[in-house]
């Protein structure tokens, strides 16, 4: 949620150094999320969001290079990715969600109200794997209602103009709430004066499910408001990965599942973990896994990732742990996702944030050595030393994979640690170094751990 004299603000410097809350609730929206405990600074998390913006680490403190970028010039449009999730990545729990129509407005029927509301709803259902059902009486996850001027949350609206509308990010109670100001005209079609309450209703229906503002201007989560003809609109490209991202494709989109054949001799694989005791190995969004009980190799489990990565649908490219941090860095495409325990939070970003170039589109391989602090990153024929203490790329890198990596022709499809040896996966062979010595030790079957 974000104001729309904020929005339309047009670019303007500002010259002193504003008080800092002023700063992030203009640009990052401080306050306006609902309270709740499990964001107990959001203060702190506003200064990340706005770290991550503008590149800087990521520590949720306001350090001298924080300050420096808030007193920038800069424009009154709020800083956001392309499609952004809240925080957290709040969202409902069960991909069946009902709605309410609490309270009404006196500028449409009742019949267009609930068409215009269905219809709305209808283009994330399309979209996603969603399905939303109606309740008249009693507890819903999402109510509609109309309302002017303070109306018992703490964001009053404006009378006519401004704020057309507000909705509340996933989450009991108020959460996923979505309130239309009644001091605007509602229309059901278009030409009248006023605004269209399938356009408005679609938006913020967005934010219901968990999407924050996109900064991409075709999006229906894009903060300014525009007709949408309901008979022919259809959910845009970056609002529909965004709500993908949440609650996954819907059945008949999604790829069947076929089962990799791990035994096959041109057996390859998309990526290979360490984590804790354990091997992760990743082929067409299906894993295997390897437990390590000290003096042996547990008997291999396998499934479908999702099972293992909750959320995580695309095939994975590459995937490190750094044992540290307590963090899995997962990676696909041009985006990737921390995993801080199995099954539970995960959040994801741009690649871009470990300072790649945008020639970088995807990420081959990962791998961390932990005695060094370094993660080696394989993308074509190069690769990239990430120094993870000083999140940042190491200086000389990329540099040429066969230069150092002797034995390796073409591109490294997967990578790990264990014991001091880097493995390194191509095509249907594994190559085991010596990372000390730096040295070519032996060279197996990519599928040997599976016991073929
Ligand atoms: C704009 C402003 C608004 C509510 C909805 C919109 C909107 C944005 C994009 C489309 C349609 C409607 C499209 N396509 O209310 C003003 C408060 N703001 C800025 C919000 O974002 N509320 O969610
Ligand atoms: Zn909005
Ligand atoms: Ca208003
Ligand atoms: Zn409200």
């Amino acid at each position: 949620m974000v104001n729309t004299d904020i929005v339309r603000t047009s670019c303007a410097t500002l010259q002193s150094p504003s008080p800092k809350e002023e700063y992030l609730q203009r640009f990052y929206h401080l306050k306006m999320r609902r309270r709740s405990k499990r964001h107990a600074d959001p203060m702190k998390e506003k200064i990340r969001a706005m770290q991550h913006f503008s590149n800087l680490n990521k520590s949720g403190l306001l350090g001298l290079k924080t300050l420096d970028v808030m007193r920038e010039a800069r424009c009154g449009v709020p800083d956001v990715e392309n499609f952004s999730l809240y925080p957290g990545r709040p969202k409902w729990k069960s991909n069946t969600i009902t709605y309410r129509i609490a309270r009404y407005t006196p500028d449409l029927s009742r019949e267009e109200v609930e068409n215009s509301l269905r219809l709305a709803l209808k283009v994330w259902s399309e979209a996603a794997a969603l399905k939303f059902v109606q309740v008249k009486h009693g507890v819903a996850d999402i109510n509609f209602s109309f309302n002017y001027k303070a109306h018992g949350d703490f964001f009053p609206f404006d009378g006519p103009g401004g704020v057309l509308a507000h909705a509340f990010e996933p989450g009991d109670g108020i959460g996923g709430d979505v309130h239309f100001d009644d001091d605007e005209t509602w229309t059901a079609g278009r030409g009248r004066p006023g605004y269209n309450l399938f356009s408005v209703a679609a938006h913020e229906l967005g934010h219901s499910l968990g999407l924050s503002h996109s900064r991409d201007p075709t999006a229906l989560m894009y903060p300014k408001y525009k007709f949408l003809n309901p008979a022919t609109y259809k959910l845009p490209r970056d609002d529909t990965l965004g709500v993908q991202a949440l609650y996954g494709k819907k059945a008949n989109q999604q790829r069947t599942l076929v089962i990799p054949y791990k035994c096959d001799p041109d057996f390859s694989l998309d990526a290979v973990t360490v984590l804790g005791k354990e091997i992760i190995f990743f082929k067409n969004s299906y894993v295997w896994v390897r437990t390590n009980w000290k003096t042996y190799w547990s008997r291999l489990r396998e499934g479908p990732q999702s099972v293992f990565l909750p959320g995580i649908f695309s095939p994975v490219d590459a995937a490190y742990d750094v044992p540290s941090k307590r963090a899995v860095y997962v990676f696909t495409g041009p985006k990737y996702w921390v995993v801080q325990k199995l099954e539970t939070k995960s959040y994801y970003s741009s690649i871009y944030d470990f300072g790649f170039p945008k020639t970088v589109k995807q990420i081959d391989a990962a791998v961390h050595v932990t005695e060094y602090g370094k993660t080696y990153f394989f993308t074509g024929d190069y690769y990239f030393s990430y120094d993870e203490k000083q999140s940042a790329m190491d200086r000389g890198f990329p540099r040429k994979i066969h230069r150092d990596w002797p034995g390796i022709v073409g591109k490294v499809d997967a990578a790990f640690e264990l014991n001091g040896h880097v493995h390194l996966f191509c095509r249907s062979k594994a190559f085991i170094f010596s990372h000390q010595k730096r040295r070519l030790l032996h060279v197996m079957n990519a599928n040997a751990w599976f016991g073929c």
